[in-house]
């Protein structure tokens, strides 16, 4: 595999600041490194320059900083583009979670112009579904998944080209555990898939993401392209509290792995965001460390010499 790194230090979609130092705290975790003991290539774009965070009050939309998230967003949707055209594996180094409007824009437009079918799964403790309407926070990173199903901000919206850049159908969510009311509307309407912290208890971590990939990749014989929106505050707070808007009662370290081990068993993966990592809320880099950790997972990592299993036998 070869993969790139792409950093993109803002934090102008959230409230807290601090995200935008996410990059730099993957690399010193030695996420590079990490990933060519497991075979991947890896280039490093570095960090990508962006506007500034104002700190602005809420717009007359009730929006908090759209100029810069839509700066920010383009520059995320022109270099995960880039990378993909040159066949390579895009792995975006967040930045908060509205990043992934442009990134998953971007993946949408090349599936569109190579004939492939993009699928992405979110992993997050929440359902980032609100729309300018219905935000109680006016934070962009709270609306990626509206956007990309053309209910966000227009411009956000049209990125890919085309409005909705995907279907509701292409995505799947889990983990979640801090829904807002009107994001159970917006689920129910959007028909999303979600498996939340109780389908994680009632089912296990295991039965959850069997059901997940089949219903993203069906007997995984077509040409998919497999996107994961890995939001770091998916995880439980006491294993990763470097993040600006943690929940508890997350998936342990070894539900993590497996989820990611899951993944790696498909061979799909073809684009990654990590987003939503804090380092000025984080204990000596160890969110980092354990994100670290799970990317190799993500890319193969295992206890034992084992053949990559079809979805449907795992
Ligand atoms: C909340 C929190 N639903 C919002 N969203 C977060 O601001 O819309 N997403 N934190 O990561
Ligand atoms: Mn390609
Ligand atoms: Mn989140
Ligand atoms: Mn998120």
């Amino acid at each position: 595999t070869l993969s790139t790194l792409i950093g993109l230090p803002t934090d102008v979609g959230a409230s807290r600041l601090g995200a935008a130092m996410g990059p730099d705290a993957l690399r010193v975790a030695q996420l590079g490194p990490a990933l060519e003991r497991l075979g991947v290539q890896v280039s490093d774009l570095g960090n990508l320059a962006g506007p500034g965070n104002p700190r602005g009050a809420r717009d007359a939309q009730g929006l908090r900083n759209l100029a810069e998230c839509l700066s920010w967003n383009q520059i995320a949707h022109d270099a995960v583009l880039q990378v993909l055209q040159q066949n390579r594996l895009p792995i975006l180094l967040g930045g908060d979670h509205t990043l992934a409007t442009g990134s998953i824009s971007a993946v949408a437009r090349h599936c569109r112009a190579t004939g492939k079918q993009l699928r992405v799964l979110w992993l997050d403790a929440h359902s980032d579904c609100n729309t300018p309407d219905s935000s109680p926070t006016g934070n962009l990173h709270g609306m990626p998944v509206s956007s990309l199903c053309g209910l966000g901000p227009a411009q956000l919206a049209a990125l890919s080209g085309a409005t909705p850049a995907l279907p509701a159908s292409s995505f799947c969510q889990i983990g979640l555990r801090s829904v807002d009311e009107s994001e159970k509307h917006m689920i129910r309407e959007l028909g999303l898939e979600v498996y939340d912290m109780r389908a994680i208890d009632e089912l296990g971590m295991r039965e959850v993401m069997r059901r997940s990939l089949v219903s993203l990749l069906g007997r995984n014989d077509r040409d998919i392209h497999l996107h994961l929106s890995f939001d770091v505050d998916f995880l439980d707070p006491d294993i990763a509290p470097g993040t600006g808007t943690p929940v508890r009662g997350g998936p342990t370290y070894r539900e993590a792995q497996l989820c990611m081990e899951m993944i790696a068993d498909t061979g799909r993966l073809a684009s990654l965001d990590i987003v939503e990592l804090n380092p000025a809320l984080d204990l000596r880099n160890q969110t980092a460390e354990l994100v670290v950790d799970l990317v190799q997972s993500l890319f193969g990592q295992s206890t034992l010499m084992r053949e990559p299993r079809g979805v449907l036998q795992c």
